[in-house]
């Protein structure tokens, strides 16, 4: 009997081999270096690493597929603007197997789905197109042509467009995402949901209601210039290793940084640059001033804490609040003093998790200081409270006047390379009118103005048979998804699923009733189309947009371009229905340009400003205080503080990031920085709350989690005792998905709750 949906979809139950080291307390320098070259080694053709080591992040070159962190402005160094997990993120891309028809035709669908996600990556670059019919077990080959006409025949078949859905993961260029979000609009339905949904769409909300713009303040040269960079939530030494250097230069500068993440992640602590090798032998500096071990999900507690202290100080001394800062820019201060006041100070401390010392030590450093940034990400990003712990960091800058000014502001930091400019051209399930209207005007078609499924609304839609295709535009949908069961069997019940891919992952195996698998190019290759080799265009965590060309000859000549695939698709769906000529953007990208330039705002002479060696800014209005909220003014905002308590055996999870992966790309078992080796399936765990439950290092256990009344299970984790606070513990993402509830999920933003998950832990 074949496989279940179900259980292709959950990650095979093995265990490795686990080694358990002390974690280091220093980060990149040549362990990095020499992981990095080691990965590039086994993976890739040698003359191809050299090539690409030179060109990555230079200008004129390709901008890395690995986190959206910007480049710097100005000098780049010649030995190489990468970091460890760049490199691998393009050893992983550019690997030197190929996978086509005899793969397919050598293992069935059951087989591959039985391996781990590690070995599914590890198959190699898909060079063809595949086509799994009605109750194969085999994918089989499929030409171009007929792979087109059958998602047009299927869309075409739907009673409704919004009986489609069309997801984006963030790697997507801006002209292919431009032209898919097009083509779905005119197609007639807006359900574009995006790995965004799952990833900063809460500080998309709450940034957008208080500083009228979705995206980060700061620049990079803001970060240079801060008196105080607070970096919470977020493990920028494994997820963004460059931003290291950017926090050196900081300190260099002057500026104290804070460090707010209930793990004492390597990164953080202490950094040697990689890129020079004195500084390799000298040992690298102390990155934190001061080190906040917080509670998971303690964050809105600790900042109502800061606030009520700020408030106390301003109330005794008058000279804490920026007031004409306030006075000019800032609505909704009286309601929000008042509501503050409802609050009491060491109740917020201790839901904080954090000690006195650690709350006055960040205290006076805010106190003293008044340019500051906030960076984060995930760890704020993924709580049902996610919107509120926005909010609440930004109510703190905006009574210290730190925004809109040298050295000061917002910094969400980006997950994939091009996530924020997917959004800015488009890919939006709940777009903006004037941006509809824009496209009305230009293309003489009315766009579906009804707000269309996000990721989690996608998934009940096709769970209750509402939503009948699937398409997705790069990711890894059925990995990166909260609940995997269900979620399992909302693509099962689809008619058709459709990945445009790179590489082979768990996604083309859990299907709906036909599926089909389209092999396109990666960012490192060349683009050949009739007026030549194609350069695309990416914005960066800054509201940089800047070019990136490939380098490399294509790993197959059947390989197509996601702008190519758009177009071919739009074509045979839409045919003569359409307004749009969408042959001729395949042929010269200038134009997917020309149109963006006309339809979205900043983009004035796109063709030629792209060329600019460092790309351009976008404007951006809370960078000088033009705040394009609804009050026409920055907003203080009211949040509740959390009521969760854990039940008496519960412990709060997070699901976080190894340093040997990228999202659910598994580039190896190892998680250097926190002396794990060789293993994905532990569970990170305080020793007090393992000796409450008479557990030992390496004792295998099973995890439950209930949410309203739904018993999830995960089985088969290793327990390792650690540094984190007591009653939290840490997973790897995606191995615990399943346990994620998908009712679970932020207010307003909808991002699922991945970092807390309440769960039980139980000997196997
Ligand atoms: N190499 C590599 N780079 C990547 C990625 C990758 O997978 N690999 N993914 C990319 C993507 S899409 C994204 S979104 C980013 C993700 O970048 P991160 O957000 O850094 O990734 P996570 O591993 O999810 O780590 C979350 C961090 O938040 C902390 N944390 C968890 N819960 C809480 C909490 O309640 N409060 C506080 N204060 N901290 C908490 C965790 O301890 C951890 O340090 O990285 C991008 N870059
Ligand atoms: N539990 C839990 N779940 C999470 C998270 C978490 O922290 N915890 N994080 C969430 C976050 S922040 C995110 S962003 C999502 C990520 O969700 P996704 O974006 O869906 O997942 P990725 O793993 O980044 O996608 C990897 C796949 O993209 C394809 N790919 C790679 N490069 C290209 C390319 O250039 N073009 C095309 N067409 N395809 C390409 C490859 O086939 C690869 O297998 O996961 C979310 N899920
Ligand atoms: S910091 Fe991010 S964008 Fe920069 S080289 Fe590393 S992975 Fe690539
Ligand atoms: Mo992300």
């Amino acid at each position: 009997m074949s496989k279940s949906p179900i259980d292709k979809a959950l990650t095979p139950e093995k265990f490795e081999n686990l080694k358990i080291k002390t974690p280091p307390t220093n980060s990149a320098g040549f362990r990095g270096l020499k992981a990095a070259l080691s990965h590039a080694n086994k993976y890739m053709k040698i003359k191809d690493a050299l090539k690409v080591s030179l060109k990555i992040n230079q200008k004129g070159g390709f901008d890395c597929p690995g986190c959206a962190w910007p480049d710097p402005d100005d000098d780049r160094s010649f030995l190489g603007e990468y970091c460890e997990n760049g490199l691998k993120a393009m050893a992983e891309e550019m690997q030197n197997k190929l996978i086509a028809r005899d793969f397919f035709a050598q293992h069935s669908v059951d087989e591959l789905a039985s391996l781990s996600d590690f070995e599914i990556g590890k198959s190699g670059r898909l060079v063809e197109p595949m086509f799994l019919p009605e109750g194969a077990t085999h994918y089989q080959p499929i030409s171009w042509d007929e792979a087109f006409s059958k998602v047009g025949t299927n869309l075409n078949a739907l009673d409704h467009p919004d009986e489609a859905v069309f997801y984006t993961s963030g790697r997507t260029t801006n002209e292919a995402a431009f032209l898919y979000q097009l083509f779905v609009r005119e197609f007639g339905t807006s359900n574009l949901p995006d790995c965004s949904n799952m990833c900063h769409e809460a500080s998309g909300s709450a940034l957008s209601e208080t500083l009228g713009i979705g995206k980060g303040s700061v620049t990079l040269d803001d970060l240079y210039k801060a008196e105080l960079v607070m970096v919470v939530g977020q493990n920028p030494g494994t997820n963004h290793p460059r931003m290291l250097s950017a926090l050196e230069k900081t300190k260099k500068n002057g500026g104290k940084i804070i460090a707010i993440n209930p793990l004492p992640e390597a990164g953080l602590m202490k950094f040697t640059q990689p890129q020079n090798p004195i500084k390799m032998l000298t040992g690298g500096i102390q990155l934190s001033d001061v080190f906040v071990p917080i509670t998971i999900n303690g964050d809105v507690a600790f900042f109502k804490a800061l606030l009520l202290k700020l408030l106390e100080k301003e109330e005794n001394t008058g000279n804490v609040f920026d007031k004409p800062f306030i006075e000019e820019y800032t609505n909704g201060l009286e309601d929000f003093i008042s509501d503050l006041k409802t609050y009491d100070f060491d109740e917020c401390l201790q839901a904080s998790g954090v000690s006195k010392e650690s709350f006055d030590e960040v205290f006076d450093l805010i106190l003293s200081k008044n340019k500051i940034i906030i960076c984060w990400a995930m760890g704020l990003t993924q709580h049902e409270n996610a919107v509120d712990n926005i909010r609440e960091l930004v109510n703190l800058l905006l009574l210290k006047g730190s925004i809109g000014k040298v050295g000061a502001g917002t910094c969400p930091v980006r997950g994939h390379s091009n996530v924020q400019g997917d959004r800015t051209v488009g890919i939006w399930e709940s777009a903006p009118q004037a941006f509809l209207n824009k496209i009305e005007a230009k293309y003489g078609f009315k766009p579906s103005t009804k707000h269309g499924y996000s990721v989690i609304e996608s998934i009940k839609a096709m769970y209750e048979k509402k939503a009948k295709v699937f398409f997705g535009l790069g990711g890894n949908f059925i990995s990166a998804v909260p609940d995997t069961v269900y979620s399992a069997q909302a693509l099962a019940n689809c008619n058709l699923t459709v990945h445009v891919s790179t590489k082979l992952n768990r996604s083309h195996l859990v299907t709906g009733k036909e599926a089909l698998i389209l092999p396109c190019l990666g960012r490192a290759e060349k683009d050949y189309q009739k007026t030549g080799v194609q350069t695309q265009s990416v914005e960066n965590s800054m509201g940089v947009v800047s070019s990136t060309k490939g380098i490399l000859e294509p790993c197959s000549d059947s390989l197509m371009s996601e702008v190519a695939v758009v177009c071919g698709i739009a074509n045979a769906t839409l045919n003569e229905r359409s307004k749009i000529n969408w042959l001729a953007y395949k042929d010269n990208y200038n134009l997917v340009r020309d149109d963006i330039a006309e339809v979205v705002e900043g983009f004035e002479n796109y063709n030629s400003r792209i060329n600019l060696p460092s790309g351009f800014y976008l404007p951006n209005g809370a960078r000088v205080r033009k705040f394009k909220t609804k009050t026409g003014k920055a907003n203080f905002t009211i949040n509740k503080l959390p009521d969760w308590k854990l039940k008496e055996d519960e412990l709060i999870m997070m699901t976080m990031r190894s340093h040997d992966q990228f999202n659910t790309t598994i580039y190896g078992l190892d998680d250097r920085y926190r002396g794990i080796f060789n293993e994905r399936r532990i569970i990170f765990m305080n020793r007090e709350d393992m000796k409450l439950r008479s557990l030992e290092e390496n004792d295998v256990v099973h995890l439950k989690s209930e949410y309203n009344g739904v018993i999830r299970e995960a089985n088969n984790f290793k327990v390792v005792g650690y540094d984190i606070p007591k009653n939290c513990c840490a997973t790897y993402f995606p191995e615990t998905n399943v346990l994620v509830p998908l009712d679970s999920f932020a207010h307003t933003a909808k991002t699922p709750a991945s970092k807390s998950v309440r769960v039980v832990v139980e000997k196997a």
